[in-house]
């Protein structure tokens, strides 16, 4: 179900000729009213009028999440503070967040693409959406409460943790559409079959997951275990939140970005050189539509590939792959590159090992050492100590086969690993401390 017919399926040509003049009136908008983009515009050469075409993108600087700190927390913001009706951020690793800002109009586009985002599963006013997406400063929770209720659809706005009386919850309103982390997913699945509770007496029919990666072969699993259809769903605070991109319930292959709204380019996060399609690298965003707080070429550092053959379901949005692992996630073990969701991939086609996972990374000496916690179910678990060490070593042999890299696996008792009630937290880097 398409929600938006006019601008969802514009014509590729009629697509970039209005990306085109958004652009314009962008680099316009920021240069007179941001110090920060002015200084960066001139450096590289560009006047306010210099950006004719959408070929003139490669020649506009990137912005970078240091360029966000630096200005920390309202810096780039190009409306005055009486124009700013909200304020969002996420938590980095380090320090300080990353402060974002809303117009009154930037959260009327926000709901209109979170509106988008939930009719690609099939969402009418008729259903019950479970909003089990944290609210508060994470973009989640409030992102798809106002798509929810811009739909018209019932909006639950459950936020995250309380697991059994979500569930009790879920039973008793007769929620239909799931929203959470896929890992949260997970957990409510788990805690389901704890409880007794059938997914398939409940009404939920879709659930369109994101904020963190996750794999092909989980969609499988909280397909089966939940009993129904799970969407890959993508955004991120400095670009909006949620409602950047989305999957389409049709095809499940690719996630359409908005492109009237956002312009999204793949580079070489090594040289900074634009891609061509099909070409795997790092996602930049430009917000062209945004008022209070637009990015020019946002380094997401999320890494995937677009594709822009048509789509049955009738969006003529270029897709993106899902998120493949991001250039800052990326672990250097022993010189390898390792990317945890390539881990995740070996252990997932792995008869008996659970989705739940935790890579802990330390040094001895010089020498990395990598470690690889998963849970298994419970016959395994209770199997003889033999059992569990040749499946441990066959893991082992699996992980270096793909990667090249020795890492020592440690099958634990199903529950040991932490859940999640909003991004999980799979990699453990002691060496950093
Ligand atoms: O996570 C926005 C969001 C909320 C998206 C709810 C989807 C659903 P941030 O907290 O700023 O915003 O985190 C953004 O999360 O750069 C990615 O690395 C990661 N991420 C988000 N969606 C996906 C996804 C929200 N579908 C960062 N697959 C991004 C993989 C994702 N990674």
């Amino acid at each position: 179900m398409i929600w938006d017919d006019e601008f969802e399926t514009l014509p590729r040509e009629a697509l970039r000729a209005l990306q085109a003049k958004r652009l314009r009136d962008l680099v316009a908008r920021v240069y007179g009213a941001v110090p920060f983009y002015r200084r960066k515009l001139d450096e590289a050469g560009c006047g306010a009028g210099d950006v004719r075409s959408l070929g003139d993108l490669e020649n506009l600087p990137f912005t970078t999440k240091e360029d966000l700190r630096e200005t920390y927390p309202f810096g780039l913001f190009a409306v005055p503070m009486e124009r700013v009706v909200r304020v969002h951020a996420s938590s980095g690793t380090t320090g300080k967040p990353t402060v974002v800002g809303y117009t009154r109009r930037d959260i009327d586009i926000w709901a209109e693409l979170m509106a988008r985002t939930l009719a690609c599963g099939g969402t009418t006013k008729g259903d019950v959406v479970h909003n089990a997406y944290g609210y508060g400063l994470f973009t989640g929770g409030l992102g798809a409460h106002y798509g929810a209720e811009r739909i018209g659809a019932t909006v639950i706005p459950i936020s995250g943790g309380n697991t059994k009386r979500q569930i009790m919850l879920m039973q008793d309103f007769g929620s239909t559409i799931l929203l959470c982390t896929p890992s949260y997913a997970l957990n409510l699945a788990e805690v389901m079959a704890e409880e007794r509770v059938d997914p398939a007496g409940l009404r939920l029919k879709c659930g369109l997951f994101g904020a963190e990666p996750w794999s092909e072969s989980m969609r499988g699993e909280i397909e089966r275990k939940l009993k129904i259809s799970a969407l890959d769903i993508y955004g991120l605070s400095e670009v909006i939140g949620p409602g950047v991109a989305s999957e389409c319930i049709e095809e499940k292959r690719g996630l359409h970005i908005f492109e009237d709204h956002f312009i999204a380019e793949i580079i070489d996060p090594a040289t900074g050189k634009a891609l061509p399609f099909g070409e795997t690298g790092e996602l930049v965003f430009t917000t062209i539509t945004k008022e209070a707080f637009p990015v020019i070429r946002y380094r997401t550092r999320d890494i995937s590939r677009l594709d822009v053959t048509p789509c049955s379901c009738g969006r003529t949005h270029v897709r993106m792959d899902r998120i493949s692992g991001r250039t800052d996630d990326m672990l250097i073990i022993r010189g390898v590159n390792v990317f945890p969701s390539q881990i995740e991939s070996v252990l997932m086609a792995i008869e008996g090992v659970e989705p739940h996972y935790q890579l802990i990374v330390s040094r001895e000496g010089s020498l990395d050492l990598l470690e690889v916690q998963v849970e298994v179910g419970e016959a395994i678990f209770s199997d003889e100590i033999k059992g569990l060490e040749t499946l441990a070593r066959r893991i082992e042999h699996e992980i270096k086969d793909l990667l090249g890299v020795s890492s020592k696996v440690k099958l634990v008792e199903p529950k040991t690993i932490q859940r999640s009630e909003g991004k999980a937290r799979r990699v453990i880097d002691n060496r950093k401390l």
